[in-house]
């Protein structure tokens, strides 16, 4: 059991007033809050060993170059990659997405398809369709139906041998709705196709295992899960890795260069040019400790009390609409709704003024909100830090909304 009392003053935010009022966090969904110790070690850095990396004999250089490795260690140890060189890191899953693309230019022939989930986020959309027009290749949609879950019949009838790579969202980020991954990866694998999935949302609440899984790509961010902003993954499979061109040029990712010819290096620096985002990997690896030694079998069954809490009270408003898997089961904690009549953005402004942060909108993902015909919804995504008394609250505050919005 978690004790979240002492949870929550691990993090210094969720002490604050917003507005007068104790703040209400329901946006994890967006980025989720950072506790001291993630907040400590950017200190650290920046006070102690601040250096650039992999370039300095001197001391402050190898001990920043050490801190950076360990924590590309502690993130393979936790996805459980066969070897560290497949982690590249990147600014985050939207470029993790974007390198992959790129790197798929040199690999698809015009008329090859892409298959794309109609639950995605626009980040593993638009690099798609940007790459399809290029190369004349074509984008194919897993249709969902109306609970917000993929029709995997539907599925079934897009795969053939022209199928040359599959995006899927491991949980959406609109809905929740957790997507069954292992059964997409064994049938694109089948005719042949590779699979990266964005895991952006699934990291906060559960640990991936790529290679159970047999993910050929799988990316995420970590600030969604108690790390910093700037600073994500790309997990590859070696052969995969291996294959895809370099997708930025500079330095750290050469072997040699003469103005005749360069030649790359080895894995991972082969895709990492530039001086990188140092502390914020540091601090991602202390993230990733933080959260395993809160424990994810345990966070797993706290997030889903208040899912099923949440879910609960929310019916309880008059004219609601929760958009998502009725089988909660299916979902990770994010409740996505509507109160009849009202514009989403009247209600997130009305409850701000009450300390409540929830997002508004379409959520990045518009061929969603196209799919129910609505402009958006009111979207509560609770972390392990949230409580009961916090969605009582919410729910109250909805309601006075409503009240004054009627
Ligand atoms: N994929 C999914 C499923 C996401 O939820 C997000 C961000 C991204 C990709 C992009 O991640 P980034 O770190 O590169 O920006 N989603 C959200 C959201 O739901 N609200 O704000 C950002």
């Amino acid at each position: 059991m978690l004790d979240i009392q002492k949870i929550r003053a691990q993090f210094p935010i969720l002490s604050q007033k917003v507005n007068g009022k104790p703040l209400v966090y329901f946006d994890n969904g967006a980025t989720s809050q950072k506790p001291q110790i993630v907040i400590d070690s950017i200190v650290d850095y920046y006070s102690r060993y601040n250096a650039n990396i992999h370039r300095g004999v001197h001391t402050l250089s190898q001990l920043a170059t050490d801190a950076y490795e360990q924590a590309r260690l502690k993130i393979q140890n936790h996805f459980n990659a066969k070897e560290s060189y497949e982690i590249i890191f990147t600014s985050g899953t939207t470029e993790s997405i974007n390198l992959v693309a790129n790197g798929f230019e040199s690999i698809l022939q015009k008329g090859d398809e892409i298959i794309v989930s109609a639950l995605e986020h626009h980040s593993n959309i638009v690099p798609w369709q940007m790459l399809c027009e290029k190369k004349g290749a074509i984008l194919k949609i897993i249709p969902m139906n109306i609970q917000g879950e993929l029709i995997m019949e539907e599925y079934d009838k897009l795969l053939s041998t022209k199928t040359k790579l599959v995006l899927c969202n491991h949980i959406s980020n609109a809905l929740g709705t957790l997507n069954p991954i292992e059964e997409i990866i064994e049938k694109a694998h089948n005719v042949g196709a590779a699979v990266l999935i964005d895991g952006a949302q699934a990291c906060p609440h559960l640990k991936p295992d790529v290679q159970a899984l047999n993910v050929d790509f799988y990316v995420t961010s970590a600030h969604k899960m108690c790390g910093p902003t700037g600073i994500g993954i790309l997990y590859g499979k070696e052969e995969w890795l291996g294959k895809l061109p370099p997708y930025k040029g500079g330095g750290e990712m050469i072997a040699t260069v003469t103005f005749e010819k360069t030649t790359y290096a080895d894995l991972p620096h082969k895709f990492e040019a530039g001086t990188p985002n140092i502390s914020g990997g540091i601090a991602f690896g202390t993230a990733i400790d933080y959260m395993n030694s809160i424990g994810f079998d345990d966070i797993a069954v706290y997030e889903h009390e208040l899912l099923v809490y949440g879910t609960e009270k929310i019916k309880e408003i008059e004219g609601v609409t929760i958009y998502g898997p009725n089988d909660l089961s299916k979902k990770a904690s994010v409740i996505s709704f509507n109160v009849d009549g009202i514009h989403p953005y009247d209600i997130g402004t009305i409850i701000d003024k009450l300390g409540i942060a929830v997002r508004t909108g379409h959520h990045c993902a518009q061929p969603i909100m196209d799919f129910y015909k609505i402009p958006g919804t009111i979207r509560a995504s609770f972390a392990f830090y949230n409580t009961k008394e916090e969605i009582d609250i919410f729910v109250e505050a909805v309601k006075k909304a409503k009240m004054m919005l009627s």
